[in-house]
């Protein structure tokens, strides 16, 4: 009687199934290459920016198209140029137009503490 018991707690424990090993995850690789061209997408949620990091030709006019992906109103302000600010109602896509000299600039966005959350980055223009 007592070996039977134990034989079937020894069958028990070896039927404990053996857990898959995760499935085989894709490098998520979060390069943070700067997307290029003359017309920039850029989505907009609460509070980032993707991609953080743009980048366009000097002196030639390009596009900035802002989809607001998020649940309220964002806008695109690039420091000093505050006049050209793109404002993107939830689920719109807004765009602008700029032309800058060559230089390292902020974006942001200019609604009330969303810039210190994190909606801002790079644009490089070279
Ligand atoms: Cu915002």
């Amino acid at each position: 009687m007592n070996n039977k018991i134990k034989m079937a707690a020894a069958v028990l424990t070896l039927t404990v199934a053996t857990v898959g090993c995760g499935g085989d995850e894709e490098s998520t690789e979060q390069t943070n290459a700067p997307v290029s061209g003359q017309t920039v997408t850029i989505s907009a949620k609460e509070f980032a920016f993707d991609p953080s990091a743009i980048e366009v030709a000097a002196d030639s006019q390009f596009t900035v198209e802002i989809v607001n992906v998020g649940v309220i109103e964002h806008d695109f302000v690039i420091t000093g140029q505050e006049s050209e600010k793109i404002t993107t109602p939830v689920g719109q896509t807004s765009t602008g137009s700029f032309s800058l000299s060559a230089g390292t600039y902020e974006f942001y966005c200019a609604v009330a503490g969303h810039k210190e959350s994190g909606m801002k980055g790079t644009l490089t223009v070279k």
